[in-house]
C-alpha cells in the first residue's frame, strides 16, 4: 500500500547500533578471559582469527566517545560468557565484571541506552569439552551466567537478548561445533537446551528486574515461494515454519510449532523433552523480539531426488535447500553484495509486518548492515556511499512498516564499528567506524569516521 504521507520516527526511537564480544573485543586471553569456542577458530591462510579483532576491550572508552559523537540512542553489544565465567561455570572473573561495569557506566554516563546480548556464539570451551549446548548441564550453567549478569548489571539494562541467532547454530552448525559436526538428531536436542537456557533466562529477569524488557534475536527473513505453484508456496512455509517460527512460537508462546514438530517426528529428531521442561518454556514468555534481518530467501518445491541441498552462492560453508523439504530458488529481482548476499529492503518490510502479524510483540531490528570491502582513500576518508544507500532504503522500508501498524522500537545495524566477520575475516567491513588494520597487518587499529558515519548522525539527529 501507498502513504499519501509517512509519519516521521518516534522521539523515543532507539536508533542504534551493534557489535559481538567475540568480534570486536580481542583481547582473548587476558586479565582472566577463559577461551571460548571461537578462539578455536583456525581460518584459512590470509583470514584473521579473533584473538585482537578490533582490540575494543582496550579502547572502550574511545569507541564509547564515538558513539557519543554520532548521537547513537543505543549500543547493542554483548557480553563474553567466558571472561565473565572463565569456564563457564564456578569461579567468576572480577576483571571480566569489571569491564562490563565500565562499559555501561561509560555508556550511560553519554545518555546511551544498552541493549544486552547474553550469548553471541562464543559458548566457553570449558563447557563444550563437556558435551556444549548437547549436554543437560550447559542449560544449568547458562542459568547460574545469567543470574550473575543480572545480579551486577541487571540495575541499569532495560533490554537484555538472551541467545543471538539460535536458529543459526541449528542451520549452519559447523562453526559452533569445532571438531565434529553434530547429528540432526543432536542438533535439535542442542536447540531444546537452548530453549530451555533462554526461558530459564526470561524466569530469572522476570523475577529479579521486572521492570526490565527479555527476548530472543534470532536470524528471521521472509521466505518466498519462487512461483504461484502450490506447491512451491507450501515448501516456502514448510521452511520459513523450521528456519524462523519454531524459534519464535516458542518465544513468544511457549510451544513447539506444530508443523516443525510433525517434521521432527517424521525425520526421527525430536528431543528428548524431560517433565517440567514445556511448563517452564510456556511460563517463560519474551517481552519484545529482536530481529537480525538481511535479505529474504527464495524456495522452491523439493524435487527429492538427491539434489535439494546445495552450497549458497557457490559458498561451501553454507548450504541451503534441505532434501525432500525444498530447494533454494533464484530471486531474479535482487541485487547482490560484493560477497554474494542478496539485498532486499523491501522484503525487510514484509519480514517485519509477518513478525508482528504473528506475535504483536515490540520489534527491535538488532542487526541488519552491508558487509563491503571498504577502502581508505588518499584523502583520508572512507566513501562508503553504498552503505548509505543501503541503510536508507531499509530505513524507509522500516518507516512503512511502522505505517503499516507495526510496532517498531529501535534500529541497531550491523556494525557500529568494522570487526571480524564470522567466517568470511576483517575484509569484509560492516562498521560506521573504520578501523585501521588489515587481515594480518594490525597497524595501530585507528578509528576513522567513514561517510556513513556523518550521514547517520545527520539522519538522526534529524
Ligand atoms: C549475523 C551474526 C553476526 C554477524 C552478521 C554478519 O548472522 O549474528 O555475528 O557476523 O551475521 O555476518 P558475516 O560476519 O558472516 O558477514
Amino acid at each position: 500500500m501507498h502513504y499519501k504521507q509517512l509519519k516521521p520516527f518516534p522521539k523515543d526511537f532507539l536508533w542504534g547500533a551493534s557489535t559481538s564480544a567475540y568480534q570486536v573485543e580481542g583481547a582473548f586471553d587476558e586479565d582472566g578471559k577463559g577461551l571460548s569456542i571461537q578462539d578455536l577458530h583456525t581460518p584459512p591462510q590470509g583470514i584473521t582469527d579473533f584473538k585482537v579483532a578490533s582490540d575494543h576491550y582496550h579502547k572502550m572508552k574511545e569507541d564509547v566517545q564515538l558513539m557519543a559523537d554520532l548521537g547513537l540512542k543505543a549500543y547493542r553489544f554483548s557480553i563474553s560468557w567466558s571472561r565473565v565465567l572463565p569456564n563457564g561455570e564456578g569461579q567468576i572473573n572480577p576483571k571480566g565484571i569489571q569491564f562490563y561495569n565500565d562499559l555501561l557506566n561509560e555508556l550511560l554516563a553519554h545518555g546511551i541506552e544498552p541493549i544486552v546480548t547474553m550469548y553471541h556464539f562464543d559458548l566457553p570451551l570449558e563447557l563444550y569439552k563437556k558435551g556444549g549446548w548437547t549436554s543437560r548441564s550447559t542449560v544449568q550453567a547458562f542459568e547460574e551466567y545469567a543470574k550473575i549478569l543480572f545480579e551486577n548489571y541487571g540495575d541499569r539494562v532495560r533490554y537484555w537478548l538472551t541467545i543471538n541467532e539460535q536458529n543459526c547454530m541449528i542451520i549452519h552448525p559447523n562453526a559452533m561445533n569445532p571438531g565434529k559436526v553434530p547429528s540432526q538428531k543432536e542438533l535439535y536436542q542442542q536447540n531444546h537446551h537452548m530453549f530451555l537456557a533462554s526461558a530459564k533466562a526470561v524466569t530469572l529477569c522476570h523475577e529479579m528486574y521486572p521492570e526490565s524488557k527479555i527476548g530472543p534475536a534470532p536470524n528471521i527473513t521472509a521466505i518466498y515461494a519462487e512461483k504461484c505453484d502450490p506447491s512451491d508456496v507450501i515448501a516456502a512455509e514448510d521452511w520459513e515454519n523450521i528456519r524462523c517460527w519454531l524459534y519464535l512460537d516458542m518465544a513468544v508462546h511457549g510451544r513447539y510449532n506444530s508443523f516443525v514438530w510433525s517434521y521432527l517426528k517424521e525425520k526421527g529428531w525430536t528431543p528428548v523433552i524431560e517433565e517440567g521442561d514445556m511448563e517452564l518454556l510456556k511460563n517463560a514468555k519474551a517481552d519484545f523480539i529482536g530481529v537480525n534481518y538481511y535479505a529474504t530467501a527464495t524456495v522452491a518445491a523439493s524435487k527429492n531426488d538427491g539434489t535439494d541441498r546445495q552450497a549458497r552462492s557457490g559458498d561451501q560453508q553454507i548450504m541451503v535447500g534441505e532434501e525432500g523439504v525444498y530447494r533454494a530458488a533464484i530471486n531474479p529481482y535482487l541485487e547482490k553484495t560484493e560477497f554474494g548476499w542478496l539485498v532486499d529492503s523491501i522484503g525487510l518490510r514484509v519480514t517485519l509486518r509477518r513478525i508482528y502479524d504473528r506475535y504483536h510483540l515490540p520489534l527491535l531490528i538488532t542487526e541488519n548492515g552491508l558487509g563491503a570491502y571498504d577502502e581508505l582513500s588518499d584523502d583520508g576518508h572512507v566513501h562508503d556511499q553504498y552503505r548509505i544507500d543501503y541503510l536508507e532504503r531499509h530505513f524507509h522500508q522500516a518507516q512503512l512498516a511502522m505505517a503499516d501498524g507495526v510496532d517498531l522500537i529501535g534500529y541497531c545495524p550491523w556494525a557500529f564499528i568494522d570487526l571480524v566477520s564470522t567466517h568470511q575475516g576483517y575484509k569484509k567491513r560492516y562498521g560506521f567506524v573504520y578501523v585501521d588494520r588489515d587481515e594480518e597487518d594490525l597497524k595501530e587499529l585507528k578509528r576513522i569516521k567513514k561517510d556513513s558515519y556523518f550521514w547517520y548522525k545527520y539522519f538522526i539527529k534529524q
